[in-house]
């Protein structure tokens, strides 16, 4: 058996505009996927939007009851700026009602929240104005993370600012997946040098408040680049697609600084955000004490094919392409490559100064799940445990070779609704029947973490 380390978190992640609801209840006020949906219900898969979701915003006790059933120890979720601060400046004070019930109510059932701020959530006040285009997106969101950490640091030690912020960036600047759907590589660099600096303020705004015992980090997506070959143009691709989707933030964040390769490659590319001569500085003092790494899939990469200058897209500075012997999950038309949680453990400890970090999200979403119900109605989903097996021995080899990783969450603990693709595939350990008015029921995964959890390893 494979045992992890002691207090080791184990849980889930989801996130408050794909679980919660009532996106219209409580004084909330729109996000832009909430304005989206209105505009183009078409684009959303079966016109799923999300308005209502899994009905958490309802449902939160009962959720909580079910997380202490299968034994978690942690959920991280996140707050809807949308509903703390409907307009940015005002206080709704149902909402801090709300989200101090949820939170407390998870305290008492032995489930520690882990509270992230920004989970591609835009305001739509905000995007009115050019979300994380405009510089005073910076100032807004340190309002909004300074609010949610007076109102609950009493309660929430472990906090995070964002979500996977290259999404925001490539799904809403580079190809066509998020509001507001532009393909523009220099403002999609703005847009990240300024979410970078939101970060930043975030951090800083952290650190003033002063919450004994507070941790703050950011969640990263990793997709560590696997060259094609070892000829210097694969290797310089996978340097590169490195620099732009990992080393952009992750520098920033715990080392201080943004990499100099990264740097030059944006000059030569004529790609250089527009700065504040005191950015550095700020970047330098506020790094964080702790990393989220969501791992899904790799990335292969080759030497970009007839490359322009300037760059116009992250295709001309590296290309992907098929490694023949790959594993697909062909429902999220992603690879499936346990081996590279051994490598990011590694990279944490080695190029991090190992610092402590866990896996906040890894996971399977498979379509029409409900093929795989047994006689007493319950969803057989052995796929999702091997997926799990082969993913946490990675992670414990990663572990013994002395990276500091102090947790385990899967994606997700209910089926949630999933941006453009609504309900299609489910990775929870519960089913959510939304036709049946939201009812969830346990997988067969569930099941298998709960004695996961118990072992403390499998
Ligand atoms: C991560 C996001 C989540 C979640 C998950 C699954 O990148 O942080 O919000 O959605 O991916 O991906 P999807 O829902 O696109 O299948």
């Amino acid at each position: 058996m494979k045992t992890f380390p002691e207090n080791f978190l184990w849980g889930a992640a989801a996130s408050a505009p794909q679980t919660e609801g009532g996106a219209f209840e409580g004084g909330k006020s729109a996000s832009t996927w909430d304005k989206w949906f209105e505009l183009e219900p078409e684009r959303f898969n079966a016109e799923q939007g999300p308005s209502i979701t899994s009905d958490v915003y309802h449902r939160y006790k009962e959720d909580i009851l079910l997380m202490k059933d299968i034994g978690m120890n942690s959920y991280r979720t996140s707050i809807a700026w949308t509903r703390l601060l409907p307009d940015g400046k005002t206080l709704n004070q149902e909402a801090v009602t709300f989200y101090r019930k949820y939170f407390t109510a998870m305290i008492e059932n032995g489930v520690e929240p882990i509270i992230n701020l920004f989970h591609f959530d835009m305001p739509w006040w905000l995007m009115e104005k050019g979300g994380w285009e405009v510089r005073e997106s910076v100032d807004h969101f340190a309002f909004y993370a300074k609010t949610a950490f007076e109102q609950f640091g009493d309660l929430v030690k472990k906090w995070t600012t964002f979500n996977e912020p290259i999404v925001h960036i490539e799904c809403g600047y580079l190809s066509n997946f998020h509001y507001p759907c532009k393909h523009d590589f220099k403002l999609a660099v703005q847009v990240g040098y300024h979410t970078l600096m939101a970060h930043v303020y975030a951090v800083k705004e952290f650190r003033k408040a002063g919450i004994p015992d507070g941790k703050i980090g950011i969640i990263l997506n990793i997709s560590p680049a696997y060259p094609k070959s070892d000829s210097p143009e694969d290797l310089e691709a996978k340097e590169r697609a490195d620099h732009v989707n990992i080393y952009s933030f992750l520098d920033p964040a715990v080392l201080g600084v943004i990499p100099d390769k990264l740097i030059d490659l944006f000059e030569r590319n004529e790609l250089l955000p527009m700065v504040e001569s005191y950015d550095r500085e700020l970047i330098a003092e506020n790094t964080v004490d702790f990393v989220g790494m969501n791992y899904y899939q790799p990335l292969r990469v080759k030497a970009a094919v007839d490359p322009r200058f300037p760059a116009k897209d992250r295709s001309d500075f590296y290309n992907g392409y098929i490694w023949p012997e790959r594993r697909m999950n062909d429902y999220r038309g992603w690879e499936i490559y346990p081996e590279a949680l051994y490598d990011v453990a590694m990279l944490m400890k080695e190029k991090y100064h190992n610092i402590p970090w866990y896996v906040s999200e890894n996971g399977m979403g498979v379509a029409e799940e409900e093929r795989f119900t047994d006689a007493k109605g319950q969803i057989k989903d052995d796929y999702r445990i091997d997926f799990v097996k082969e993913h946490l021995e990675q992670l414990h080899k990663g572990i013994e070779a002395g990276s500091q990783c102090f947790g385990y969450h899967m994606w997700t603990f209910v089926d949630c609704w999933s941006w453009l693709n609504g309900y299609r595939n489910r990775y929870g350990f519960y089913r959510v029947d939304i036709e049946n008015d939201c009812k969830r029921t346990l997988k067969k995964s569930g099941a298998w973490y709960k004695q996961l959890i118990e072992n403390n390893g499998c």
